[in-house]
C-alpha cells in the first residue's frame, strides 16, 4: 500500500500547500471557521458533549453522527471545507466517517503513534483527514502530532497497545521516523492528513479542553475490500459531485438533531 502523490492542479490550496502535502503528509494550518462561528461551533459541542455526559458516556463518544445531527452534517458539507478537500481527491466526495476527539482536562490517555489506513477496510488508501480544532489547542494538552513524511514509507508494521489509550494501534517502530510535530491551531483552524501519515497524541495534563473532529473523505472509487466490511459504508454522505460507481448510500440532511435515539434539540443552533 503507496501513497499517490497529489497531481492536479489546485483551484484552492496554492501550489506549495499541495507540494508540502506531497512531501510531509499533511497541510496546516488552514482556516474553516473565524470569531462568531468558531463560539458557536465550540457552544454546539458543549450542547452535545452534556448530553453525552448525562447519559454516563465517554467524551469520545460522539463518533458516526454526522448523518443523524444536523449541525455535524453541516460541517462535514461545508464548501469551504470540501474545496480543499477536492484539491486534494477530486471532484467527487464521499465522507464515511466523523468523530469528535475530545480530550478532557487531565485525560491521561493518549492515541499511540499510528497510520489510519491499517484500521480502515477500505481500498486503495486515498482517505484524507480534515482534523478541525474545536478548541485553541494548546502544545500543554496534548495536541495532534504528525510525523512529517512517514507516509512515504507505505504501510508500516504495527502492534496493539491497550494500556491508557484512545485507539489501541501503533506503529512498531518509529526509530527512522522524523520527530513528532505537534499540531497548534486556533479554534476553527484545521489540517488535512493523508491515511499513511503517522500521527498521535499524548495525555491532556492541562487545564484545558482539547478537541478536534475528525471527518474522513475519500473520492467515490474507493470501496470496501470485503462484504463483511460493508457497515463502514453506512453512514456515508455524497458531499459533493457524484457517485459513478453507485455502490456509495447517499444520507440525506437530518432535518433534527438525533443522538443515539434521543432528540437534542436545542443544540445545533
Ligand atoms: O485527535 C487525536 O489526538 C488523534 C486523531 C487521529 O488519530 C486522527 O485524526 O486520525
Amino acid at each position: 500500500m503507496q501513497f499517490t502523490p497529489v497531481e492536479r492542479a489546485p483551484q484552492h490550496l496554492t501550489a506549495e500547500q499541495v507540494d508540502a502535502f506531497n512531501e510531509n503528509g499533511y497541510v496546516a494550518p488552514l482556516t474553516l471557521f473565524e470569531g462568531d462561528e468558531a463560539s458557536r461551533q465550540r457552544n454546539y459541542l458543549d450542547g452535545l458533549l452534556r448530553q453525552v455526559q448525562a447519559g454516563g458516556r465517554d467524551a469520545y463518544d460522539i463518533n458516526e453522527y454526522h448523518h443523524l445531527c444536523q449541525g455535524i452534517y453541516d460541517i462535514v458539507t461545508n464548501p469551504k471545507l470540501l474545496d480543499y478537500v477536492e484539491d486534494l481527491i477530486g471532484p467527487n466526495i464521499v465522507c464515511w466517517g466523523s468523530h469528535y476527539f475530545c480530550k478532557m482536562p487531565h485525560d491521561e490517555r493518549v492515541v499511540p503513534f499510528h497510520q489510519d489506513a491499517p484500521y480502515w477496510p477500505f481500498r486503495p488508501s486515498r482517505a484524507v483527514t480534515a482534523w478541525i480544532a474545536i478548541d485553541d489547542i494548546r502544545p500543554d494538552a496534548g495536541p495532534m502530532c504528525f510525523l512529517p513524511g512517514s507516509h512515504r514509507q507505505g504501510r508500516l508494521e504495527w502492534q496493539r497497545r491497550t494500556e491508557n489509550v484512545v485507539l489501541e494501534l501503533e506503529v512498531k517502530d518509529r526509530s527512522e521516523l522524523a520527530p513528532p510535530t505537534p499540531l497548534i491551531l486556533n479554534a476553527g483552524q484545521f489540517s488535512l492528513h493523508t491515511d499513511l501519515l503517522v500521527h498521535g497524541s499524548q495525555a491532556n495534563l492541562s487545564d484545558h479542553r482539547r478537541c478536534g473532529l475528525t471527518i474522513r473523505y475519500v473520492p467515490p472509487e474507493v470501496w470496501v475490500k470485503d462484504e463483511a466490511s460493508l457497515g463502514w459504508t453506512r453512514s456515508a454522505v455524497i458531499c459533493r459531485g457524484r457517485d459513478p460507481t453507485g455502490r456509495w448510500p447517499n444520507n440525506p440532511r437530518p432535518d433534527c438533531e438525533m443522538f443515539g435515539t434521543k432528540e437534542l434539540g436545542g443544540v445545533a443552533g
